[in-house]
C-alpha cells in the first residue's frame, strides 16, 4: 500500500483562458501524478458544478482546508476509497461544495501516481475487464465550429471527422481532412478574414446543412485521395438551440418531430457516422425515435441527456435512447464515477467515445482513458496544442519506446 505523501493544487489556465485547476499528488514510494481539469462550456444541466460558487479561489481554500489533510495517508491503490473521500468532503449530490473540476483534477492525479508508482501507463492500470489488450479509438476530430463555441458560424456546435485506423494513420488523414476545409473555404470566401473557433475548428458564415456539404464532400476528397476510412459526424448539441419547444435554426424553426426527421435525413443524405446530441436533453423519447431511425448507420450519442451518469444512462439504455455514450470525467467529478458508467454501457453493448471539453488543458491523458475504456472513439479535437496533445499521446501509446 502506498500512501499520499504530498498534494498540492493550483490555478492554472484553460484553452479559452479562464482559471481551472490542477492538482499534484505524490506518493510514498516516489510516483507522482499532476493533472488539470477542463471546462465545458455548452454544458448539461445535470452535470456537476466545476467550482463551488466562489469559484476557482474558494475551490483552492477549500483544497487547502478540507481536502488535503484527509487526502495524506489514503492509499493511491485504492481509487474508490479516494473518490469516497472527495464525495463525503463535498457534502453535496453535485459536487458544488469543493467543485466537480478539483475532484477530477485530485481523481486522476492519484490514478497517474499509481500508475507510476507501478510503472505502468495509465491506460493499463485502468482497462476495463473484458478488455485484454488496448484498442484504436477512431479520431472524432473538430473540423468546423459554431454554436457556443464560435463568434458568427451556425447553430449546429460541431462538424467533424471521424477518422479510424491506426493511430498513425487515422490521425493524418483527418487533419488532412481539416486542412480540405480550409481550402475550400478560401476558395469559396476569397479575400475574407475567416477564424477558428474554441476547439479549433473553422469558423465561416456558412448554414447548417452547407456547412455539412463540405464537411461531407472534404470527407469525400481526403477518402478518394488517401483511401482513408474518414466519414462525416456531428455534435448538433440541439440544448442549445431548442427554445419554447422549437429547435431555431437560422434558416428555419423544426418541432421535436420535424428535428427527428431533419437529422435522419443529415445522415442518409450525407452518410453521417457519428450523431451526438441531436435531440435536447430533456427529450429521452426523441432520442429513442432518431436511434430507431438511424442507429443502425450511426452513432446515436448522449452528452448532455446523460452527463456521464451511470443512472441516467441506465434509463437511456432501458429506453433505448440511443446507442452510445459521451465520456467526461469531469460531468461526475471522479474516475471512480466515470468507470461505473463505463461498465455500465459496455455491459449493455453501447458504445463509448471518450472526450475533451471546450476549454481544455495540455494534459494528454485523456487519450490513456480513450484506450482504457475500449472506447470506440477520442473525441479530442485536431488543431490548438491542448487538441494536439491528446493526439500525440494516443500516437506514443501506439508505438512505445523499444517498441
Ligand atoms: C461537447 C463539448 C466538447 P463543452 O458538447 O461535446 O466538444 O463541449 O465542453 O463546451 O460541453
Ligand atoms: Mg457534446
Amino acid at each position: 500500500m502506498s500512501r499520499v505523501v504530498d498534494a498540492s493544487m493550483r490555478l492554472i489556465y484553460d484553452s479559452r483562458g479562464r482559471p481551472t485547476v490542477e492538482a499534484t499528488v505524490s506518493a510514498e514510494d516516489g510516483g507522482q501524478g499532476r493533472a488539470g481539469a477542463p471546462s465545458g462550456e455548452s454544458t448539461g444541466a445535470t452535470e456537476v458544478q466545476a467550482f463551488p460558487p466562489g469559484g476557482v479561489p474558494e475551490a483552492l481554500l477549500r483544497f487547502r482546508s478540507d481536502i488535503r489533510p484527509g487526502l495524506l495517508g489514503l492509499s493511491v491503490e485504492d481509487q474508490a476509497g479516494v473518490d469516497a473521500f472527495l464525495h463525503r468532503t463535498d457534502g453535496t449530490a453535485n459536487f458544488s461544495g469543493i467543485g466537480g473540476n478539483t475532484a477530477t483534477a485530485i481523481s486522476v492525479a492519484v490514478a497517474l501516481a499509481h500508475a507510476a508508482e507501478a510503472g505502468t501507463p495509465l491506460w493499463r492500470s485502468l482497462l476495463r475487464p473484458g478488455l485484454d489488450r488496448p484498442t484504436d479509438p477512431a479520431i472524432v476530430g473538430n473540423c468546423l465550429n459554431g454554436g457556443r463555441h464560435a463568434i458568427g458560424g451556425p447553430e449546429i456546435q460541431e462538424y467533424h471527422v471521424i477518422s479510424s485506423g491506426r493511430p498513425s494513420e487515422s490521425i493524418p488523414a483527418a487533419i488532412e481532412v481539416h486542412r480540405e476545409i480550409g481550402e475550400r473555404l478560401k476558395r469559396k470566401y476569397p479575400g475574407m478574414a475567416l477564424g477558428r473557433g474554441d476547439e479549433g475548428g473553422w469558423v465561416a458564415p456558412l448554414g447548417n446543412v452547407e456547412a455539412v456539404e463540405l464537411l461531407a464532400e472534404s470527407c469525400a476528397a481526403v477518402r478518394d485521395r488517401r483511401h482513408a476510412e474518414v466519414h462525416p459526424g456531428l455534435d448538433l448539441a440541439a440544448s442549445e438551440f431548442f427554445r419554447d419547444g422549437k429547435y431555431v435554426y437560422r434558416e428555419r424553426s423544426l418541432d421535436p418531430d420535424g428535428q427527428v426527421a431533419f437529422v435522419a435525413e443529415l445522415v442518409d443524405r450525407f452518410g453521417l457516422r457519428f450523431l451526438e446530441d441531436p435531440i435536447q436533453e430533456g427529450d429521452y423519447d426523441g432520442f429513442t425515435a432518431v436511434t430507431q431511425a438511424v442507429g443502425r448507420k450511426a452513432l446515436v450519442v448522449g452528452d448532455d441527456i446523460y452527463t456521464t451518469a451511470k443512472d441516467r444512462v441506465a434509463e437511456g439504455v432501458r429506453r433505448h435512447a440511443g446507442n452510445a455514450v459521451l465520456i467526461k470525467v469531469n460531468q461526475v467529478g471522479t474516475l471512480s464515477d466515470t468507470l461505473a458508467t463505463v461498465d455500465l454501457a459496455r455491459s449493455a453493448g453501447w458504445k463509448t467515445v471518450t472526450s475533451h471539453r471546450s476549454g481544455e488543458t495540455p494534459d494528454g491523458w485523456l487519450a490513456h482513458l480513450a484506450v482504457a475504456f475500449g472506447s470506440a472513439g477520442l473525441k479530442c479535437g485536431l488543431l490548438g496544442g491542448e487538441r494536439v496533445a491528446k493526439l500525440n499521446e494516443l500516437l506514443r501509446l501506439a508505438s512505445p519506446p523499444g517498441a
